[in-house]
């Protein structure tokens, strides 16, 4: 499948604002968000380029040369999310995998009616050996439109299914932003020389199946049964070919996420023995890559149900989740609810 399917040259601003303007009563307040948003990711995506130098170039977290102590690049990154998007007006509360509780909107700028979720770096362990990394965000509206005031843990903590817009920034081979806003999935490049992100690929859709499965295997003994079938039944040749599957897994959801997007498959982070609830973010991690998935005609679920259907209690939750392919991801809950056929057999 090739990477793009447009020959149209649409930048993602000009994207946003044609998008919005199918929305009777928009204002431009989330054309705007988007648009700091993407300088905060323009900015990471020159450091993250750098990061091979960072001892070099000091971004680390020792000292600089001027004796100043300098971020490592997951904070680094959090705090130009965070610079880029307080003063807008158009948000009125953030949180991040980086910081512990609500993020409040400095009490000099205006309060906005959006709320920002956001893992800055994912995959940070993958920074030092150049394996792809990115950027997670999630926007919901808040509560009450109307209210002008700090927006609160409650205006945070929605369904995943509220999202107004989702997206990830892959800083891989080439820096990729794959968004939506509920009207499909679009893909972005960017472009270094001139500093946008193009339209590379419209409405992507994620093959029915695929043939590849994600997910860190070392952990088999941690699993449960039903988990360790379905991966042994992968993993067994099947008549009509369509078995054994292949593993990839990075150990960066986002890069994992991205390459089942556009070659289906699953991709899994479950439960296990030493993490009950598993290792991912409801929040900033799973949900937006969940719509994403959704969004492209795929299914994202816990096992048991839609993880965008969960009613979060706390900004830092963990889920356990099954990703992808409609007809991997349904297979999936088929052996985690026991009742796919190789198991009564
Ligand atoms: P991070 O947000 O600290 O980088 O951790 C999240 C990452 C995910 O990107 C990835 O799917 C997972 O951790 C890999 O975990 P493991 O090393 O347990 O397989
Ligand atoms: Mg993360």
């Amino acid at each position: 499948m090739p990477i793009f399917n447009t020959s149209k040259l649409v930048t993602i601003e000009r994207h946003i604002a044609e998008e919005q303007a199918f929305y009777a009563g928009a204002t431009g307040e989330f054309s705007r968000l988007m648009r700091d948003l993407t300088l905060a990711l323009r900015i990471i995506a020159r450091d993250v380029r750098r990061a091979g130098l960072s001892d070099v170039l000091g971004i680390t977290d020792s000292q600089n040369v001027h004796g100043e102590q300098v971020k490592k690049l997951d904070e680094y990154a959090n705090d130009v999310i965070f610079r880029a998007m307080d003063h807008g007006g158009h948000l009125c509360a953030m949180a991040s995998e980086e910081s512990e509780g609500i993020i409040k909107i400095p009490s000099e700028y205006r309060k906005g009616k959006y709320v920002l979720l956001f893992d800055p770096l994912d995959g940070s362990s993958n920074i030092d050996v150049n394996a792809p990394i990115g950027t997670i965000f999630s926007v919901y509206r808040r509560l009450d439109s109307n209210a002008d005031t700090d927006g609160t843990e409650a205006d945070l903590l929605q369904p995943g299914y509220k999202q107004v817009a989702a997206g990830y920034c892959c800083y891989g081979s080439s820096t990729v932003l794959v968004y939506t806003s509920g009207n499909g999935v679009d893909v972005f490049t960017f472009d270094q020389t001139i500093g946008e992100f193009l339209l590379t690929y419209e409405k992507i859709k994620i093959p029915k199946r695929g043939k590849y499965y994600s997910i860190n295997e070392g952990n088999y003994h941690k699993w449960n049964t039903r988990l360790q079938q379905y991966v042994n039944y992968l993993k067994m040749p099947s008549d009509d070919k369509q078995r054994p599957y292949s593993l990839r897994y990075i150990g960066t959801a986002i890069a994992d996420v991205h390459r089942t997007l556009h070659y289906g498959g699953i991709f899994m982070y479950p439960a296990d023995k030493s993490a009950p609830v598993g290792k991912l973010r409801l929040m900033y991690e799973v949900n937006p890559l969940a719509m994403i998935i959704e969004q492209a005609g795929g299914r994202a679920t816990d096992g048991f149900g839609r993880v965008l259907q969960q009613q979060p209690i706390e900004i830092h939750q963990r889920v356990p989740v099954f990703m992808g392919s409609e007809d991997d991801v349904l297979e999936a809950e088929a052996f985690m609810q026991n009742r796919h056929p190789s198991q009564q057999l």
